[in-house]
Order: C-alpha cells, then sequence, then structure tokens
C-alpha cells in the first residue's frame, strides 16, 4: 500500500487484518457473522467466534458467550438466532415475528426480553467456553465466569440428550437442517424431499439481497425449511420424544458432526467441573458412552466414515458429507475407525492433500457434487478447522500442518469468505466472515 505521501507501509499482518474483521463484526456485546448477510447472533458461530476472540480479547469472547447464553430457554435449548433488536425486521428473514419466541415458545420457557428462533445449532459451546477460559484463567476467575456459564452448558446438554433423543439409542437428532447448521447439505434431500414446501409467495428471502442465488439454498429448499419450522412453532417447539420417532410428518435425523460436537463439549464440560472443584468423572463416562453410542448407530464400514441416519426410516443416509469426518475430534475414537478417516479424508472422496487442500462440504464424485453452492461442495473454515485439530490429535501431524497452511493462506488470499471453491480456493458467499477470522487467529497461536 502506498500513502498519499507517496512512501511504502508495510502491509498489514493477517493477523491484523482477521482483527480487523472482528471488530468490524462486533456489536457491543456479540459479533454478527456477517455485516451483509448475517445481522444477528448466530449461536455456533460464536462459538468458533469466542474461540478466536479469547487471543485478541479475552473480556469480549467471554462477553460473546455470556450473551449468547443469556438468551437460553427454560428448557434448555440455546436458541440458533439471538436476535438484535435494533435491525430492520426485513433485513433476514426468518425474523423475530416468525419465530413468534416470546408468545409460541411461552411453554418451553422462551425469554420474555430478547427475542431468539425456536430451533438450536451444534452445541459447540462448552469446548468454547473452556477454551476462552485457559486463554486468562486469572481473568476467568476474577468473572466467575465458569461457575456462571456451567449450570447453564449442563442444561443445553440435558435438553439435547433427553428431549433431542428422538430414536432412542442415546443420540441427539436435528429436527431441522437449519439446527445442523450445514443448511442445504446433500444427506437432507430423502428426508426433506417427504416435506411439503410452504409456498413461495408465502415468505420473502433476504438472503438473495446480498448472496449470489447460485450459491446460495433453491427456493424449494427454502420452501420446506420454512414449513418444517413454521410447523415446529405451531405445536409450541415442543419436542415429541422418542415414543413417536419425533413428531409426525417431521424431519428428525441423527447427524455425525452434532453428536460428535456435543460429545466434544461434554469433556469439555467435565474439565470445566474439574476446574471448579468437582471430579469430572461422570461426564468423561457419559461422552465415553456417547463415543461407543455415535460408532454403533453411524458408523458405516463400506463408505469408511460416519452417516447420517433417519429416524423416521431407521436407515442411514448414503450421502458423504463432511459431516461424517468431523468425529475425528474425539480423542477416544477407536485406532482403526480413526485411521479409516483419515484414508476416507485422503482418498477420491474428498481428496485431501491431492485434488484439494481444505476439506470440501460433500463428496467430490458425488451426484450432487456444486464447487459453488453452499454446503453441497464448497469448502468451510470451521469445518476445516475441526478437521486440522481432529489429525492433530490423532498424531497426524504433517497433514494437519499441511491442512492449516491451506487454511491460512486461503483466508487470506479470498478476504475471509464464508466459503471457498474446494479446488481454486476461490471466495463465495460473504467477505470478511467473522468465524473464518475468528478461526485464522486461532491457527496463528
Ligand atoms: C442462512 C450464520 C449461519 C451459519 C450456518 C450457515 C448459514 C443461515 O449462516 O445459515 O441464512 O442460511 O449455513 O451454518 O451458522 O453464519
Amino acid at each position: 500500500p502506498v500513502d498519499p505521501l507517496g512512501s511504502v507501509r508495510p502491509a498489514e499482518s493477517l493477523q491484523a487484518r482477521a482483527a480487523r474483521v472482528l471488530n468490524g463484526n462486533w456489536r457491543g456485546t456479540s459479533t454478527v457473522p456477517s455485516r451483509s448477510l448475517y445481522p444477528h447472533q448466530w449461536s455456533w458461530d460464536s462459538a468458533f467466534i469466542a474461540i478466536g476472540l479469547r487471543h485478541l480479547s479475552p473480556l469480549r469472547a467471554q462477553t460473546e458467550l455470556e450473551t449468547l447464553l443469556g438468551a437460553q430457554w427454560g428448557d434448555g435449548r440455546i436458541p440458533h438466532i439471538v436476535f438484535n433488536p435494533s435491525v430492520p425486521l426485513d433485513a433476514y428473514f426468518p425474523s423475530p415475528d416468525f419465530w413468534r419466541s416470546s408468545t409460541a415458545g411461552r411453554t418451553a420457557g422462551a425469554p420474555g426480553t430478547v427475542q431468539t428462533s425456536g430451533i438450536v445449532q451444534p452445541p459447540v459451546h462448552a469446548l468454547a467456553v473452556w477454551l476462552v477460559h485457559t486463554a486468562d484463567p486469572g481473568l476467568s476467575r476474577s468473572r466467575s465466569f465458569l461457575s456462571r456459564m456451567y449450570p447453564r452448558l449442563a442444561a443445553w446438554h440435558r435438553y439435547l440428550l433427553h428431549r433431542r433423543d428422538l430414536g432412542g439409542g442415546g443420540l441427539a437428532s436435528v429436527v431441522h437442517p437449519w439446527e445442523q447448521g450445514m443448511d442445504n447439505a446433500p444427506s437432507w434431500d430423502a428426508p426433506l424431499s417427504r416435506v411439503a414446501p410452504a409456498p413461495a409467495r408465502s415468505f420473502r428471502r433476504a438472503d438473495l439481497d446480498h448472496g449470489a442465488a447460485e450459491d446460495r439454498p433453491t427456493d424449494l429448499d427454502y420452501g420446506r425449511y420454512v414449513r418444517l419450522a413454521a410447523d415446529y412453532r405451531d405445536g409450541g417447539y415442543a419436542d415429541g420424544g422418542h415414543a413417536d420417532g419425533g413428531r409426525a410428518g417431521g424431519f428428525a435425523v441423527e447427524d455425525p458432526a452434532f453428536n460428535a460436537l456435543l460429545i466434544a463439549s461434554e469433556h469439555a464440560l467435565a474439565r470445566i467441573a474439574r476446574e471448579l472443584g468437582a471430579t469430572g468423572t461422570a461426564r468423561h463416562a457419559r461422552a465415553e458412552r456417547l463415543t461407543t453410542a455415535l460408532v454403533d448407530r453411524l458408523w458405516d464400514p463400506a463408505a469408511g466414515m460416519f452417516l447420517c441416519r433417519d429416524v423416521r426410516t431407521g436407515e442411514p443416509i448414503p450421502e458423504r458429507g463432511v459431516s461424517g469426518l468431523v468425529p475425528l475430534i474425539l480423542p477416544t475414537l477407536p485406532r482403526e475407525t480413526a485411521a479409516t478417516l483419515v484414508r476416507t479424508l485422503c482418498g477420491p472422496h474428498f481428496g485431501l492433500g491431492d485434488t484439494t487442500r481444505l476439506v470440501p462440504s460433500y463428496d467430490l464424485t458425488g451426484h450432487a457434487f456444486d464447487p459453488h453452492r453452499y454446503w453441497r461442495g464448497p469448502a468451510w473454515f470451521n469445518t476445516n478447522w475441526l478437521v486440522e485439530r481432529g489429525l492433530r490429535l490423532h498424531g497426524e501431524t504433517a497433514r494437519a500442518a499441511e491442512l492449516r497452511g491451506a487454511l491460512l493462506e486461503t483466508a487470506d488470499t479470498s478476504g475471509f469468505a464464508e466459503y471457498v471453491d474446494p479446488y481454486s480456493g476461490e471466495a463465495c458467499g460473504a467477505l470478511g466472515f467473522s468465524w473464518t477470522a475468528a478461526l485464522t487467529l486461532d491457527l496463528l497461536h
């Protein structure tokens, strides 16, 4: 860069630019995922953001999580969006007047003071709380951060393990594709095809004001998302339980990434419990039982990875998505399972270190693969960060280092893009995306 007086200034470092993104997206008590596309607080975004923010400001990282957990419902659920009341209603769809949390969610204990959505997102929170604590234990203790967060996190996990065990096998189910966070992943196509779409004229997609239509989910997908969310709302956000396999006519899926993050968070909760003076043993034991259930129910030996399970049909969903690689973050995965996952990651379906430098969100050889459309092929930074962590955990240090290098380079060249073409690294979606910047900071430390 050349300033007006003609002297050359040193280029701003990657770290400084990542910090600038996060500062620009900070709204005083939380961070928006993207200034243009997502103007409120999102649940799993905030967890990833806090993991990066802790290197910049441990206080802000704690505040980010406190704000989110402050919007927790009485039944323990952490909503996937906490709405900012100063943002116009038409800036994002579905808006607070769609979810109507404080009225439709009253029985489930939705807060009256803040508007939220009524569905959830992956439980990365206990992991984030623990990592944020370790960045500045002194500050954390002086603010009683862990002792204030612990009961909320425990209630959150209780909600998922009891109210959401719709398959009856000990795992949590998602009742909407948005809950799993990978909105239009091909794994949802079959279970979603049974849902009657809401008519296109009954809602207006605000996302298309900011994002290219060919990079976003289709209108038909959106119609189905709207129908599922409206039905859940109209049922008072009640969870059916195992007896009827969830609610009649709805959508219920056991997803490997969602459950792996729950297990990783259960291990983190054990560490938090120890820090607070308990033993944490029962929590580690529960994480162990969950790991066994995950392998029993979702491991597919022929695919060499984990698959989603459709709770309605009881059958595995034969689509290879990055979600099925995320259990690599689990410390006590059987050795052979972890080794097979690494082989799958580096084989033709994901191509890591061969045809790709970042992990695509979906099978490169799959019938629905599209390198630009959202969760149907592009590489995302949060899932890649998880895989990098998993590789390191299982001793694959050279592969982890390569992936880390590719992530840092692509974050830089793409302008901290929301997601990228898995072959070329070309930026897609929004730029200046918060979790991309946050996880860049984390990888730099
Ligand atoms: C949407 C905010 C969210 C993420 C999700 C992602 C997307 C919202 O953005 O969903 O309107 O499509 O799929 O994982 O939390 O970044």
